[in-house]
């Protein structure tokens, strides 16, 4: 039997991707930060917080990185952990860039020491791209983050590479482009947005407050991403991967399909609130994932009509759990 190591696992990716790895036999473990309260919920809606078993750490505290890798000895560690809120990391740049840089740095420390045949996998991102420098975004495409957030990741990945390149770790970057489910946090704009469509839908509320609008972001489901995950690893040798629909479409739009889907007018209900602007915006996003394609054999399967669809439902039977 397999053993994977997931930080994370408590969040959205790392719950999907717990499933899929149970679901293949794996015995999973699951590295998570203390809390003052159970942050398991995500886990639970799957049915699948029993099945983890759940190692205490922090990836700010490389000792208790390097104490799980030596309880765990994973064959396979997924580090999703992270600060992931990109509006967040200029409200904490200093923590952002310790969890979401130097924590990667932890991880790689520890399986080098202790665990060199262990393969690891780094949760990279679009938003490295930022203030994009091509029309579609592949692995080869210069860097330009526009966030705390984005230069902190772009950190994460190189070092990445670094100890790919250093010392032959099995280690693979995916620079994966925005992903959505109904377990997304409710902060980021699907989510938000989806929820919102509900509660208006059933009377809770009237509107909902957005900032800007006109961005575009290459949205696909998660449920499809954590595979192309799994497929990294699976490689004989470690590489990244641009992980993306090959789609782009405004929040705007996204809006008018959520909204739709309970019968109602998003124009009527959306609200433009200067508070929600970010400091510097990544106005466009669109991957190309053709070397995922042709390499691991993973192409998005969910159109952002079905998933925002899926949202949507799942937040009215959440709300209304008698439907
Ligand atoms: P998420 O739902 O915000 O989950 C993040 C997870 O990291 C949570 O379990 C969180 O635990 C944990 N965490 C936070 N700080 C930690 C720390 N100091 N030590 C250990 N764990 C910590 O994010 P996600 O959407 O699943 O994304 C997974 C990963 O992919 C992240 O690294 C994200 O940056 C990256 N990514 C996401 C997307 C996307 O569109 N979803 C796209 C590209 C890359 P708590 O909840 O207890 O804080
Ligand atoms: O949903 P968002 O907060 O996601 P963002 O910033 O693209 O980041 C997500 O995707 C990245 C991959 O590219 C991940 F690495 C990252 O961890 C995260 O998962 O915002 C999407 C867009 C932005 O342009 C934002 O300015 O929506 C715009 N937006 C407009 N009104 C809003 C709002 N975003 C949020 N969160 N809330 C609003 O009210």
């Amino acid at each position: 039997m397999k053993k994977a190591l997931i930080t994370g696992v408590t969040g959205q990716d790392g719950a999907y991707l717990a499933e899929l790895l149970l679901g293949k036999g794996y015995e999973v473990y699951g590295f998570f930060p203390r809390r003052s309260t159970d942050t398991r919920w995500r886990l639970q809606e799957l049915g699948i917080a029993d099945s983890i078993r759940m190692v205490e750490g922090d990836l700010t505290d490389p000792a208790s990185v390097l104490q799980a890798v030596i309880k765990t000895q994973p064959d396979e560690m997924y580090n999703l952990g992270a600060q992931s809120f990109v509006g967040t990391s200029w409200n904490q740049p200093l923590f952002t860039a310790h969890v979401d840089g130097l924590g990667v740095t932890a991880c790689l420390e520890a399986i080098r020491n202790v665990s060199p045949s262990t393969r690891f996998y780094q949760a990279s991102t679009s938003e490295m791209f930022g203030s994009i420098q091509e029309a579609h975004q592949s692995e080869t495409t210069p860097f330009y983050p526009r966030s705390p957030y984005g230069v902190a990741k772009l950190y994460g990945h190189w070092i990445t590479v670094n100890y790919r390149e250093s010392f032959r770790l099995h280690a693979s970057s995916g620079i994966l482009f925005n992903h959505e489910s109904p377990l997304r946090g409710i902060e980021f704009v699907t989510r938000k947005v989806t929820d919102a469509a509900a509660r208006i839908k059933l009377g809770m509320q009237d509107e909902v407050r957005l900032g800007n609008i006109d961005a575009k972001r290459d949205w696909g489901y998660a449920g499809d991403y954590v595979e192309a995950m799994w497929l990294m690893l699976q490689q004989e040798q470690p590489d990244d991967y641009v992980v993306a629909t090959g789609v782009t479409t405004t929040v705007r739009e996204m809006c008018r399909i959520a909204f739709e889907h309970v019968g109602l007018d998003y124009q009527a209900h959306v609200v433009i609130d200067p508070s929600y602007f970010r400091p510097a915006e990544v106005d466009i996003l669109l991957g190309n994932p053709a070397k995922a394609n042709r390499i691991l054999g993973w192409r998005a399967t969910t159109s952002l009509d079905e998933l925002i669809a899926m949202m949507v439902e799942a937040d009215l039977r959440r709300l209304s759990p008698s439907r």
